[in-house]
């Protein structure tokens, strides 16, 4: 997907301004100065910081001619990462062997309009592929580090009894394979991530992902599953900086990001990429928190979650809830019906983190199903 057919930075914070979520960065003074925080207004576009100006350079993304007089200076362009690859659910009624094959792949991609990002990924998204398997099947992982990349990698799957959760047998420099097995005992819905020192770099740099446990009964059938993982981010400078940004270590241990994202990205759920669903569908949503640091409270405004795995567990669901705390190396399951058409806007309900990121869409079209449900009076 080409970045210009996506949303962009300016038209998501247009909408979360429209809903009273966001004052979007290089706005906050003129809102501040009319005294209305909830409308939009343009500003001065943010100016690339010096480091990110000269690493644009070296990356090529300069813009000239015509197209420069209609671009920031020092903006990147590059496109979102693939959305990454759900996992079918499981169908067979007996444990198996399931077979997972991993590469670590380092890929520049985009970190917001304008922004640039060396990510460190599984597979080449953020978060990595979603994994599954059924209670009591043998796991067989296959972990590749890439020809190319820039650190050594390895794997921790919070599913995976004994030490280090597979990250000491998954050890690989650049362009090495290595194999471990498992049993996944214990059915729930788990993060997997690197566990590669310095462990919330190669987090926050995007390593990281969810792999379910199906119980042994299954789960009931749900017209449309979603995959959705948070992830906070750490840049110089503030959050919209243009140019290709590096990491910062002082940022993150003063566990301060500029980027608080779903899915690796600012609006990489959202638009052409939003969730989508029609009206009387059953949805469920896996959601998940690499982090390094940060703690979601995950929202959808205007739903409320007709059941949700607590902490993860597929086993001991809550039911009727509006939001749901899902730590840093946590995940959950929510699910819910969608009576009525229009955008819902996926959160974390920590709303400052709007203009930093944390929003998504789910689309919901055809026509109202519950009669009285919501209307105008
Ligand atoms: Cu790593």
């Amino acid at each position: 997907m080409k970045a210009s057919t996506s949303i962009d930075r300016r038209t998501m914070l247009k909408r979360l301004g429209a809903i009273g979520l966001a004052a979007p960065f290089g706005a906050v003074a003129a809102c501040a100065d009319s005294g209305r925080t909830s409308r939009f207004q343009p500003t001065a576009t943010p100016k690339a910081t010096t480091a990110a100006a000269a690493s644009s350079m070296d990356h090529g993304a300069p813009l000239t001619g015509a197209a420069a007089s209609q671009t920031a200076q020092g903006a990147v362009t590059l496109p979102f990462l693939p959305v990454p690859v759900m996992a079918p659910p499981i169908t067979r009624n007996a444990p198996g062997e399931v077979l997972v094959e991993l590469e670590s792949v380092d890929v520049k991609g985009r970190l917001a309009e304008g922004v640039g990002y060396d990510f460190w990924t599984f597979n080449g998204t953020v978060p990595g592929p979603m994994l599954r398997a059924r209670q009591d099947d043998i796991v067989t992982l296959k972990l590749t580090n890439k020809l190319g990349n820039n650190a050594g990698h390895n794997i921790d799957l919070h599913a995976v009894t004994g030490p280090g959760g597979g990250a000491s047998l998954t050890n690989v420099g650049v362009g090495e394979t290595k194999t471990f097995r498992f049993k996944a005992t214990h059915p729930g819905v788990y993060v997997y991530h690197c566990a590669t020192a310095p462990i919330p770099l190669h987090i926050s740099n995007g390593m990281y992902g969810l792999i379910v446990v199906e119980p042994a009964g299954g789960l009931p059938p749900v017209d449309r599953e979603f995959y959705v993982c948070q992830g906070d981010i750490y840049t110089p400078g503030k959050t919209g900086d243009l140019g290709h940004q590096p990491f910062d270590l002082a940022s993150m241990a003063d566990e301060r990001p500029n980027y608080v994202v779903f899915n690796g990205a600012m609006g990489s759920v959202a638009g052409e990429r939003a969730l989508k669903a029609r009206v009387g569908e059953r949805v469920r949503i896996w959601f998940g928190v690499g982090g390094p640091n940060l703690t979601s409270s995950f929202h959808v405004i205007g739903e409320v979650f007709d059941r949700v795995a607590t902490w993860g567990s597929l086993t001991s669901m809550a039911e009727h809830v509006q939001t749901v705390t899902v730590a840093p190396g946590g995940a959950t399951m929510v699910e819910f019906g969608v009576e009525v058409p229009g955008t819902y806007v996926l959160v974390d309900h920590a709303l400052s983190r709007a203009s930093k990121g944390a929003v998504g869409e789910l689309v919901v079209e055809g026509t109202a199903s519950v009669p009285d449900l919501y209307a105008p009076a």
